[in-house]
């Protein structure tokens, strides 16, 4: 692969900020945004904090209650979490990064990967200045902070980005990878949860530089064989993944097998309903909606069929998908003696719920 340049921007406290930035008053003071649960006032946990926040131990994820006692002698700000807005702020600034990517990856609601290596000539020099623009074109239009890394892949850029914070710019060069990782805690890596933090620490590693020359074999022995040479990688700094859009699903399915074969309506109907159902709540956590339905059996000898059908609009809707699912398998036994031992539901024909919202509006017109 060619030598590449990528970028990894995060935007700095970022729930905690767009507050900031809703009511300018409240900077200064410390801010604590908060998930509150509802059982009583102040249970729930912290969302995030800024920076002052941080500076009485404040953190994400601990108890709203713990976070009042830090903050007890001082004016704090607590305040419950918006999402919408916060969300809203976020797609601005995606748009803003987005022009600055030869390729380009939201990972969150506060982060995206920019592959930058044509657009800087492969340059270190040039990506830095590129990073600064890019830090001052946020601020003027969205008047946020966010701390940048630059690397050779999405793995060094990440890291690096944590490395200065908030308002932060880090780079890395290729020939700097080595040095910059050694001392750095193995939890620093992408992947490398608590529990697999533990578990190497029982291997004696702690540090990159200890994963780096552990022997892979036994990392292969302990984790299998894909988070073995992940790990084996990921200490050397190699990362070979691209900076690439997560596009839409093509479809979202279930299949699952049934307790016995039957041929009985009612038996596949109630396990086809329950993957609907699954199905649906996947198809509206990506926000999309679909066009076509489709019903899959798994005979008794193993055969494969479908039926499936498709609409003139795309929907959203439950009831339409069970309805569907269930002229499917009617159409099915109907025409069909087969055995179901396995049956799945489909929906495909995908496309983003914000289209026909647009759609509307566009319909309506020049209304404000
Ligand atoms: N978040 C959350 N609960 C967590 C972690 C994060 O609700 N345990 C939310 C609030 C954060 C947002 O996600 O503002 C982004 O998470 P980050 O980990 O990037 O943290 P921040 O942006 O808050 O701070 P930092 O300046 O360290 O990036
Ligand atoms: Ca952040
Ligand atoms: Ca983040």
């Amino acid at each position: 692969m060619q030598a590449r340049i990528v970028m990894l921007v995060d935007l700095d406290y970022f729930f905690a900020q767009c507050e900031e930035l809703r009511k300018p008053s409240i900077k200064g003071k410390p801010v604590v945004v908060c998930v509150y649960s509802g059982r009583t006032k102040d249970s729930g946990a912290v969302s995030t904090a800024n920076y002052v926040a941080r500076k009485y131990g404040v953190t994400s994820g601990i108890p709203i209650s713990l976070a009042k006692k830090k903050l007890q002698d001082v004016d704090a700000i607590f305040l419950p979490v918006d999402k919408e807005f916060y969300k809203e702020i976020s797609g601005n600034i995606m748009e803003i990064l987005r022009g600055y990517a030869d390729h380009f990856e939201q990972v969150s609601v506060d982060e995206a990967y920019l592959d930058v290596t044509h657009r800087t000539k492969a340059n270190y020099q040039r990506a830095k200045q590129l990073a600064e623009t890019i830090k001052d074109d946020i601020l003027t239009q969205q008047q946020l902070t966010c701390s940048i890394g630059v690397g050779p892949n999405k793995l060094i850029a990440k890291i690096a980005a944590d490395i200065q914070k908030p308002d932060g710019l880090t780079l890395v060069k290729p020939e700097q990878v080595k040095r910059f990782l050694a001392p750095l805690p193995v939890r620093r890596l992408v992947g490398v949860g608590k529990k697999t933090e533990k578990r190497l620490e029982t291997l004696g590693v702690r540090t990159v530089s200890q994963l780096a020359s552990f022997d892979v074999q036994r990392l292969i022995d302990v984790f299998g064989r894909k988070l073995g040479t992940y790990f084996h990688n990921a200490s050397l700094g190699f990362d070979d993944d691209p900076v690439q859009e997560k596009g839409e699903p093509e479809s979202v399915s279930r299949i699952s097998t049934l307790k016995e074969d039957t041929t009985n309506l009612g038996v596949i109907l109630d396990k086809a309903y329950r993957l609907c159902d699954d199905v649906h709540s996947k198809l509206l956590s990506l926000e999309l909606m679909y066009r076509s339905v489709s019903v899959y059996v798994v005979g008794s000898d193993l055969s494969t069929h479908s039926r499936s059908k498709t609409f003139e609009n795309p929907t959203s809707s439950l009831e339409s998908f069970k309805t569907a699912v269930k002229e499917l398998f009617e159409k099915f036994l109907a025409e069909s003696d087969v055995e179901a031992r396995r049956v799945g539901v489909k929906l495909s024909s995908l496309t983003k719920k914000e289209a026909k919202q647009k759609q509307l509006t566009s319909f309506f017109g020049g209304s404000s």
